[in-house]
């Protein structure tokens, strides 16, 4: 009698754990946007969606983050996942310094730069005046 109460409690207490896990999965605890038919992309800098119309600039979110410190000699990773054009060009507006210039990004694809000299460095996007970031290089 004592045992089958030990195992019937054993059962109970089993089920409700595994209801238990199955309900934090319902509630995404552990799983995020699985659902979600949004592609995500690695980078350590992205060109969030819709930021091809001007307002970005008001939340600094243009590139986000809009300002990205690393250490000398690592490298940044920009995504584009806007489904429009962007590029990730060294500089200011209409005035780029030539260190680097990803070029026409198409939406879901990269960009990486290695930054070999600690310095603040500007970058904008040439299709869209009001699209700007930095990176900052520190000492290693
Ligand atoms: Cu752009």
């Amino acid at each position: 009698m004592e045992r089958k109460r030990t195992v019937l409690g054993t059962i109970i207490g089993i089920f409700v754990i595994v209801l238990g896990i199955a309900i934090l999965f319902q509630n995404n605890a552990f799983v995020q946007d699985v659902n979600e038919p949004k592609i995500i992309l690695k980078g350590d800098v992205v060109m969030p969606s819709k930021v091809s119309r001007p307002g970005c600039e008001k939340t600094d979110s243009c590139y986000t983050p809009s300002k990205i410190v690393i250490k000398q000699g690592n490298s940044v990773t920009w995504v584009n996942e806007d489904s429009a054009f962007h590029s990730v060009t060294s500089g200011y507006y209409a005035d780029p310094n030539g260190l680097f210039d990803s070029g026409y990004l198409d939406p879901e694809a990269s960009f990486t730069f290695v930054f070999e000299n600690i310095g603040t460095y500007d970058y904008f996007c040439t299709l869209h005046p009001w699209m700007k970031g930095q990176v900052i290089v520190e000492l290693l």
